[in-house]
């Protein structure tokens, strides 16, 4: 197929028809809420707490049926068609990458955090994102080069994000971070997401290297995890063994909304000084299945904003332990 130009007309009808799919799918998701949580079917995926649900596949049938209406030449990335070991690789050809429901657990519990995430990929860079948590009624959507927004019950308007205007950020001990348990429960694994949480939780006088964060949370969605910190509301969020429908849609969100994204420690070192971010290898950031992102931070007499994120995702490395994804 040759590449596919897209004017910017183009991109706005992309994201006004990916916000009304996402408006669609949520309804799908809330009524997919009540009867799974009456009688509903889950599946255990690699494990007892890595669940899909009937809905999970409903909603991706529903989303990809209506992107092959409309654009019949464009690619799917989504969760539930993936089969492990065809992994994608990045192309020109324009992409959608969605997570039907992220929070899957969430979902099955009646914990109103949970969401679709679609994603857009052109000529290999996240360009639109779209996540809307349906039992919030909080949409948020971004197109690359004109902001990120959240629409919200009880605002006419759109809100632009960050809602309030960056705020200084000097130290992870003043962060309100978010963090993940995620379904990779081995043994090694968990013991270094505790020794992780510790670290950053723990007060420095009795945990060597404690940064004693105000506080870490724990959404159980990666998209909203992105749409909270592009919003203000989390300083930074970390995790290890999301996948590119995961974080795809959140990554423009939070570009857009002036955070810093970057991929795993190694990944950060050999790009951290890239800018623009277009320069950045999407494939491999996307598909490295570490990630982290941290909000926009005003500038001070002393520091660039920039900068800060930058000085501030390097304390964070040094205090956390990596593991490969499985
Ligand atoms: C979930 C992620 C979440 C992670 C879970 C899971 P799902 O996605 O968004 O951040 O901790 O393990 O991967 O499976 O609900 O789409």
């Amino acid at each position: 197929m040759a590449t596919v130009q897209l004017t910017p007309k183009d991109f706005s009808d992309l994201l006004e028809f990916s916000k009304s799919l996402a408006k669609s799918a949520g309804e799908v998701i809330r009524s997919g809420s009540k009867a799974i949580l009456q009688d509903g079917a889950v599946d255990e995926k690699k494990n007892s707490v890595d669940l899909v649900t009937e809905w999970d596949v409903k909603v991706e049938n529903l989303v990809k049926g209506e992107i092959s209406k409309t654009y019949p030449d464009f690619k799917f990335i989504g969760e539930e068609s993936y089969s492990s070991g065809d992994r994608p690789t990045l192309s020109d050809d324009p992409t959608f990458c969605v997570d039907p429901i992220d929070g899957t657990t969430n979902f099955v519990h009646g914990f109103p955090f949970a969401c679709i995430s679609i994603g857009f990929i052109y000529k290999r860079q996240p360009t639109i994102g779209v996540i809307y948590n349906p039992f919030l009624d909080q949409l948020y959507y971004a197109l690359k080069g004109h902001g990120a927004f959240l629409e919200v019950p009880g605002y006419s308007n759109p809100l632009r994000l960050p809602i309030s205007k960056a705020r200084p950020l000097e130290s992870l001990s003043q962060a309100l971070l978010g963090v993940e348990w995620g379904s990779d429960r081995r043994a090694s694994v968990i013991q270094k997401k505790a020794n992780s949480f510790v670290r950053l939780a723990g007060d420095s006088k009795e945990v060597l290297g404690g940064k004693m964060v105000h506080s870490l949370r724990s959404m159980g969605s990666a998209a909203l995890n992105y749409s909270t910190v592009a919003q203000g509301g989390l300083d930074s969020y970390w995790e290890i063994g999301c996948w590119p429908w995961d974080v795809c849609a959140g990554i423009v969100i939070a570009l857009e909304a002036g955070c810093y994204v970057t991929g795993s420690k190694q990944y950060f070192l050999a790009h951290r000084d890239e800018e623009p971010l277009d320069l950045v290898d999407w494939d491999e950031l996307l598909w490295g299945r570490k990630y982290i992102v941290i909000r926009a931070i005003a500038d001070t007499a002393t520091e660039k904003g920039r900068d800060t994120q930058r000085r501030l995702v390097e304390d964070f490395y040094n205090t956390v332990e990596e593991w490969d994804a499985e």
